[in-house]
């Protein structure tokens, strides 16, 4: 795959979504293919975080339904940070019912996530019509999707046939799907895409609760993921967040100028 030897602000031009291009040209700006995943349940907390890690992501990943105090005011401090600091709103919201259900839960009810997140993603085994319903309300407000073609965790059915489908969806709606959660790149497909992959740490293998860590190294060098999305490995007890996410920053920004010359 030669679009593994391309910048990644030279991808741009493989993917027809704007949200995905701009992703794409801040990344080499910042010089960053960090994503943090910020798994805190207190707003302050998770704001506090996101003022200290800001300089060094190109995204900022979130659960808001874990959130215990959520309220608009963090919709709009956090999307004064995302202006600040410079990165995109990714709600890892995994949606997973039918088409007209999705609609209402990505646009509606206590979160509306459609008018502040930039990115979303969602499961693809309720069928084709979950990215049809999501891109409704998504496309004409700029967003993009990313498609659940893998998953970190121990014991995963995303797999097989269920990942190949997968690929086909995000191929048949390009214009909205910027890409993936996968553990690797997906060769030969007809669109570029964006592969996002969690479960990534350096000091340990595992949570004793499924998930999986590999390290920024093997995801991007050897699998062609393009970025990495660190949560406890970064906020977690007795860590020093700023020292961590320059020391991720650090290592998924290495990871890639080594596949460039490889
Ligand atoms: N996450 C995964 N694996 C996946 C998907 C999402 O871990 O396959 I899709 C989320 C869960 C959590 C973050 O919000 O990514 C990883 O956090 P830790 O780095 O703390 O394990």
């Amino acid at each position: 795959d030669a679009r593994l030897n391309y910048q990644y602000s030279q991808r741009a031009d493989g993917l027809s979504n704007p949200l995905a291009k701009a992703l794409l040209a801040l990344m080499e700006q910042k010089q960053s293919n960090l994503s943090v995943a910020v798994d805190l349940t207190k707003k302050a907390d998770i704001l506090a975080l996101i003022e200290k890690i800001g300089p060094f992501v190109c995204v900022i990943k979130t659960h808001v339904d874990v959130i215990e105090d959520f309220d608009q005011d963090f919709v709009q401090q956090l999307t004064a940070l995302s202006e600040k600091h410079r990165f995109f709103i990714f709600e890892d919201r995994k949606f997973a019912d039918i088409g007209n259900t999705v609609k209402l839960q990505y646009s509606s009810g206590v979160y509306k996530i459609a008018s502040w997140a930039h990115i979303t993603n969602c499961h693809t085994v309720p069928g084709e019509g979950i990215v049809q319903g999501l891109k409704e309300v998504g496309l004409p407000l700029g967003r993009g999707l990313l498609l659940l073609a893998e998953m970190s965790s121990k014991g995963s059915l995303a797999t097989g046939s269920y990942t190949e489908t997968t690929l086909e969806w995000a191929e048949k709606h390009s214009d909205f799907c910027i890409g993936f959660i996968a553990g690797r790149r997906f060769p030969n497909l007809q669109h570029d895409f964006i592969t996002m992959s969690p479960g990534i740490g350096l000091d340990v293998k595992g949570d004793g609760m499924g998930q999986q860590y590999r390290t920024p190294h093997e995801v991007i060098v050897n699998c062609g993921s393009d970025i990495i999305i660190v949560g406890r490995g970064i906020y977690g007890a007795g860590r020093d967040p700023v020292v961590e996410a320059q020391r991720y920053k650090k290592a998924g920004w290495d990871a890639y100028q080594e596949r460039l010359t490889k």
